[in-house]
C-alpha cells in the first residue's frame, strides 16, 4: 500500500522551507520589522517556523554613508510559488513606505527572499538562491542562530559559510520580535 503523509503535502503542492532576510535603517526600524514579520506570518499558506534575534549591522556595499541596519532572518514553510511570495513581499515593503531612491541605500524596509527550498530561478525580478546571501554576515549570522543545521542551496552548510565571512560588523541586540 502506498502511504501518503498528509503532513508533508498541501493540496499536493510540496512544502518548501523559505528563508527571508529583513532589513531597515530608516524610521522606527524595530516597529517596522515587527510589523513586517507579522504580515509575512499572516500570509495564507505561509507558516512561520522561527525568527532570529535583531542584529545591528554595519552597512555593506557601495553606500557606506548611511545609518547602521537592523537585520533579522525569518524561516517559514510554504506551498506558495516563488513568484507569489515575491508579490507578497513587494506589497509588504510598499505598505511600510519602501522607497527605492538609491540602489543599496537607506530604506524603511527591505525583505529579501534568500531561498525557497532547493528552487533555482533566474529572472529579472528574482534570483534564487539569493546571489549574495553566502557572503553576507548579516544574513548568515541570524540564520545560523535559529537554524544550526541550515544549508544554503547550492552553497552548503551555514556553519561552513560563516567561516568565510567577516563577522565584525554584526552585533546581536536584546530586542525581541514576536511570532504571532
Ligand atoms: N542591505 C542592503 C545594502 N547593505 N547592509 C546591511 N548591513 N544590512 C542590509 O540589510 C543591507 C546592507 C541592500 O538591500
Ligand atoms: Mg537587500
Ligand atoms: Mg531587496
Amino acid at each position: 500500500m502506498t502511504f501518503i503523509d498528509v503532513d508533508t503535502l498541501g493540496n499536493l503542492r510540496p512544502i518548501s522551507k523559505v528563508v527571508f532576510s529583513l532589513g531597515s535603517n530608516v524610521g522606527d526600524s524595530l516597529e517596522i520589522l515587527q510589523g513586517a514579520v507579522t504580515q509575512i506570518a499572516a500570509t495564507p499558506d505561509v507558516i512561520p517556523v522561527d525568527v532570529s534575534s535583531v542584529y545591528l549591522t554595519d552597512p555593506i556595499g557601495e553606500v557606506q554613508d548611511q545609518p547602521d541596519f537592523y537585520n533579522l532572518v525569518l524561516v517559514c514553510e510554504t506551498t506558495l510559488e516563488p513568484a507569489t511570495i515575491l508579490d507578497r513581499v513587494a506589497a509588504i515593503e510598499e505598505a511600510f513606505g519602501r522607497t527605492r531612491d538609491i540602489p543599496g541605500g537607506p530604506r524603511t524596509l527591505d525583505i529579501d527572499i534568500i531561498m525557497v527550498g532547493k528552487r533555482e530561478r533566474i529572472s529579472d525580478d528574482l534570483v534564487l538562491p539569493h546571489p549574495r546571501a553566502h557572503e553576507r554576515a548579516f544574513v548568515l549570522v541570524p540564520w545560523l542562530e535559529i537554524d544550526p543545521l541550515g544549508e544554503l542551496a547550492g552553497h552548503g552548510k551555514l556553519t561552513e559559510l560563516i567561516e568565510q565571512v567577516d563577522l565584525t560588523g554584526v552585533h546581536k541586540t536584546d530586542e525581541v520580535i514576536e511570532l504571532p
